[in-house]
């Protein structure tokens, strides 16, 4: 059954996947739990494209076209080919999931977990999305023990929130998580300012020395979306349609465009 979608999704450029027992994921959005959910397989999606990050104050994730609509388009392509080919029901998901994708992903053995909590992947570092397809298969496979990464601390020494703790992330502390909140204290804004940022925080990604040797991404969706350089008159010139091709649309124009004004020192009322 893998083997199977393995191949289909090979077919794809997405090189990576793995699979468990539904029992052995954390489930932590019980409503999208599909009733029929008896295993989970988890793949990869390699998204770095760069050599050197971009400086303009969006994460990567930010400036290629969402990836919430690249995972929409190709499940649209192959659940049916994997239904077909296993006879299984599928859902596939990907972040907005039923199970917490980071740890599906290591307990399929793929990579590791690091200390910033996000999940490495072998070839390809961090910068990779997850996705996850929920099935009605009996799985043949056996979760793996999750293994972590080294433990060098750059990633919580580097966080300019101090969200970095022994356990995990503080959400509330990650300038990813206050940069995409519509309410935040004049002491988050001066953090994003300090720190130039923008939309979405890589920083605690681009000092792990997991991605020093990382590889590039193949996938053409976000190799030829990137882009290089983000500003006030690029997000101002984009139509309704073209702005919400990016994943910094979901809270609309306006506090994108707040947050430059924030990042660019000015006072906000
Ligand atoms: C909610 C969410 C966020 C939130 C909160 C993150 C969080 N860790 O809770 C915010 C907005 C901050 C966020 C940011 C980012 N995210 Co996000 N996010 C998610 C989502 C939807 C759920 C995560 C979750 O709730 N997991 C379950 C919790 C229980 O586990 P955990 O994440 O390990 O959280 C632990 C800690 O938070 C800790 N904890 C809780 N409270 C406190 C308090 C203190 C003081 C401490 C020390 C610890 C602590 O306990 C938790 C359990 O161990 C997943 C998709 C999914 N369905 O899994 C994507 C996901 C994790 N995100 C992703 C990405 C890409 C990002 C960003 C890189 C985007 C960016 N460039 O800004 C950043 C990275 C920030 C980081 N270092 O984690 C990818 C990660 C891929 C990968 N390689 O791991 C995912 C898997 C989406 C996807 N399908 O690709 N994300």
């Amino acid at each position: 059954m893998l083997e199977k979608i393995k191949e289909i999704l090979k077919a794809e450029g997405l090189e990576s996947a793995g699979m468990l027992p539904i029992s052995e994921c954390e489930i932590i959005n019980p409503r999208l739990l599909p009733d029929f959910a008896k295993s989970a397989v988890m793949f990869t999606i390699p998204y770095r494209t760069f050599d050197t990050p971009a400086s303009d104050g969006f994460s990567e994730y930010a400036r290629m076209y969402d990836y919430h609509k690249f995972a929409r388009g190709l499940y649209e392509r192959i659940v049916p080919a994997v239904e077909s080919a296993t006879v299984a029901k599928v859902r596939g998901f990907c972040d907005h999931s039923p199970i917490n994708e980071k740890l599906a992903a290591a307990k399929c053995g793929l990579g590791v977990i690091g200390r910033n909590s996000l999940f490495i992947d072998k070839r390809y570092g961090s910068f990779v999305f997850l996705g996850s397809m929920i099935t009605d298969a009996e799985c043949e496979e056996r979760a793996k023990p999750v293994e972590y990464c080294v433990n060098c601390g750059r990633c919580a020494e580097k966080c300019p929130g101090k969200a970095i703790g022994e356990n995990g992330i503080a959400p509330a502390k990650c300038l990813s998580s206050i940069s995409q909140s519509k309410h935040r204290t004049e002491e988050e804004r001066l953090l994003l300012r300090e720190n130039g940022v923008i939309w979405g925080c890589d920083i605690c990604q681009l000092v792990c020395p997991y991605n020093d040797t990382a590889e590039r991404s193949k996938i053409a969706y976000f190799k030829e979306t990137r882009r290089e350089r983000i500003d006030k008159e690029f997000i101002e010139s984009l139509s309704k349609e073209e702005f919400e091709k990016y994943a910094f649309s979901y809270r609309g124009r306006k506090l994108v465009l707040e947050n430059i004004e924030n990042a660019s020192g000015k006072t906000l009322d």
